[in-house]
This record gives structure tokens, C-alpha cells and sequence, in this order.
């Protein structure tokens, strides 16, 4: 018998449906929004991640928001990657934290073999602590994927970062569609989808639903999306870009809640210059992920201590470790 809750997921939403989410009333979205999260979650209950930069800067593509890119002097020093028991030591502590997904990212425009290989061996360790593992590494092909999904890699993180049609104003050295493929390799293998875009680039909000609409008319929703404000770092060509109006951030995580019910919705970067009130705003709109954990890449994130005072002040908790756990692989 199909119930309210089966006829939420829809995979043909039409962009301009979407644009008509973006433009109800404020209290109308967020009730609306609010209707099919708890449908779907418990609405007290947020998963945390914990990212780690496993090797940092010196990356060759453009991307115009990054202090990674080798292109903008944003006084990052490159790094080699990071060895293995550093590598387990911070996943040791993100655990102990709290954490249920622990995420290493590279700046690679894509790994070579070896580099799967290493991480492959990385994803192994960390998945044996008892966390869940994510990777992003770039662009993958097929054959990668699947060496790291034997490994026990539970999520991959490819951002489609914005709208078809606004994506050559942010990347020129990689197209959409290669990200497309990424993600299809990703999903053929069998690993979970973490996949979402940021807020706050000069991007119309016309952009922002036709960027959500792509992800919600993939065959299968990614399981994370992550939605992050742009972290303006001096140095990078989006440094000095007009802030978001903070509703239209709040509106932007009510949509992808209410077109993607049944994934978990990140409040990503960006954080760290956000408000508890705007924060609050973000989970009552359906944000029910967080980055955890004082550093995102390399830019700083909450305290862990500040999180876990708002979440109790919110009465609010984080998911723990048994409804993640999962026989090693
Ligand atoms: N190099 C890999 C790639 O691009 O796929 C993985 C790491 S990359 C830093 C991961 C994602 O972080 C990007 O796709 C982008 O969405 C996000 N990101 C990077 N810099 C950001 C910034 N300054 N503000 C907000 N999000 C950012
Ligand atoms: C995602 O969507 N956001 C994260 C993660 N996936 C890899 C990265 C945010 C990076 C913010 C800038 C920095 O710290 O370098
Ligand atoms: Fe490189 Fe990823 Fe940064 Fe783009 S977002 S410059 S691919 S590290």
C-alpha cells in the first residue's frame, strides 16, 4: 500500500515547479518543509561528519571558490598525503566525539592509481574503527570506484557546486558533465552518493533550483547533500562576492528537503560565520547533517563544544554510532 510518505519521493520534478517552492511565503516553505522531514526522520536527530584534509592544496583545476587551487595565492603551503596513523589517530578523536561519517578529502583533479591505492588502504583502517567512511578525491573512473567501494568506502563526495548553466562562471577545467560521470561511476559501484553544491557564488536563485533539480531528478537521490555557504577566502576570485541574504540560505535547504526526502540534508561550510539562530532556522528548514569538528579543508569550523551546547540547547542530539554501524567490510 503506498502511504503520504512514498508519494513524497518524486524523481521528475520540473524546474519550474522547483522555482515555485523558492518563491512561497517564507512560513509556507518551512512548514511544508518541516511536514516532510519529520515523515521521514526523526526530527531531533543529526548525523555529524568529520572531514579531514588528507592532501592539501596544489590542485591544478580552477574552481573559483578554492584556497586549494594552485592558480590563486591564497598563502596555503601544499602538502604530501598524510600518512596512515595521523590519519587514524584524527579519526580516533572525530569517533570519540561523536562523529558517525568520517570524510578524507584530497585536492586531486583526479587520483592516479597508487593515490586510490593508499586511500584504498586508508578507508580500510578507518572503516575498522567503527565509522563510516566518505572519500573525495575528484573525478573517478569506473575501475576506481570500485577498488575503493572493496575497500569499504560507504559514501563518495562529488559536488555539482551549481546550476548547468552558471558552471562555467565557477570551473573551466572540468565540465558538468564529467561530474555526471563521476557520479554514475560512483553509483554503478554501488557506493552511496554525497553530492550538493554552494550557496553564495553569484548564482541567480533560478540557479540554485535548476542545481537542485539535477540532483533530485537523478535516478536515485544522493543519500547526502550537502549545502554549503561560500567560505570566502582572500586570495581566490570569489574572495569580495555579495553575501547571500540569509532566508534565501534557509529557503535553499528547505527545497532540497522538500524535493529529496529521504536524504540527509547537510548545513555545510560556512558555519563558523553563521548564527545559532541561523543555524536553528537551517534544521527547522530540514538540515540534518553537519560538518563536526574544528577544521573544515582548511578553513575553521564550530568548536565541537559550541556544537554540542547548541544541540542541547535545541534539544536536539546526534545519531550515534549503532544505528551507523556496520559489519566491517
Ligand atoms: N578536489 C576534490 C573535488 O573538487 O572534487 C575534492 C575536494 S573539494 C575541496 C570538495 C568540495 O568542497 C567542492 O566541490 C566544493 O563544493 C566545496 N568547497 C571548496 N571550497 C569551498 C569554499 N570556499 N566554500 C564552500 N565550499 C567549498
Ligand atoms: C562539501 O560539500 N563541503 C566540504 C566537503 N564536501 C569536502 C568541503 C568544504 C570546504 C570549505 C573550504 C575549506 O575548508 O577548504
Ligand atoms: Fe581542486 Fe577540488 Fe579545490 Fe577544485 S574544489 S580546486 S578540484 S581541490
Amino acid at each position: 500500500m503506498s502511504t503520504p510518505a512514498d508519494a513524497d519521493i518524486r524523481h521528475d520534478w520540473q524546474r519550474h515547479e522547483v522555482e515555485a517552492l523558492f518563491a512561497l511565503p517564507f512560513h509556507d516553505l518551512i512548514y511544508r518543509a518541516q511536514g516532510v522531514h519529520r515523515r521521514h526522520f526523526d526530527p531531533a536527530e543529526i548525523q555529524a561528519s568529520t572531514l579531514l584534509s588528507i592532501k592539501t592544496g596544489g590542485c591544478p583545476e580552477d574552481c573559483k571558490y578554492c584556497p586549494q587551487s594552485i592558480r590563486y595565492h591564497t598563502g596555503l603551503e601544499p602538502e604530501a598525503l598524510m600518512d596512515r596513523e595521523q590519519v587514524l589517530a584524527t579519526a580516533r578523536r572525530a569517533k570519540e566525539a561523536g562523529a558517525t561519517r568520517f570524510c578524507m578529502g584530497a585536492a586531486w583533479r583526479n587520483p592516479k592509481e597508487r593515490q586510490v591505492d593508499a586511500v584504498a588502504d586508508l578507508v580500510a583502517g578507518v572503516r575498522s574503527l567503527g565509522l563510516e567512511t566518505c572519500a573525495t578525491l575528484g573525478m573517478l573512473k569506473p575501475h576506481q570506484a570500485e577498488r575503493l567501494r572493496d575497500a569499504g568506502l560507504d559514501y563518495y563526495n562529488h559536488n555539482i557546486d551549481t546550476s548547468p548553466e552558471y558552471y562555467d562562471e565557477v570551473v573551466t577545467t572540468r565540465s558538468f558533465q564529467e561530474r555526471l560521470d563521476t557520479l554514475e561511476a560512483v553509483r554503478e559501484a554501488g557506493i552511496k552518493v554525497c553530492c550538493g553544491g554552494i550557496i553564495g557564488m553569484g548564482e541567480t536563485v533560478a540557479d540554485r533550483a535548476a542545481m537542485l533539480t539535477v540532483l533530485a531528478t537523478l535516478a536515485v537521490h544522493p543519500e547526502s547533500v550537502p549545502i554549503n555557504r561560500l567560505v570566502q577566502v582572500p586570495g581566490t576570485p570569489f574572495h569580495g562576492m555579495e553575501q547571500v541574504d540569509p532566508f534565501e540560505f534557509v529557503r535553499t535547504i528547505a527545497v532540497a528537503r522538500l524535493i529529496m526526502p529521504r536524504s540527509w540534508v547537510r548545513l555545510s561550510a560556512g558555519r563558523d560565520e553563521m548564527n545559532d539562530e541561523l543555524q536553528a532556522l537551517c534544521f527547522l528548514a530540514g538540515a540534518n547533517s553537519i560538518f563536526y569538528g574544528d577544521q573544515l579543508l582548511t578553513t575553521d569550523n564550530p568548536e565541537v563544544q559550541h556544537d554540542q551546547a547548541l544541540l542541547a540547547r535545541l534539544g536536539m542530539r546526534f545519531q550515534n554510532h549503532e544505528e551507523t554501524a556496520q559489519a566491517p567490510a
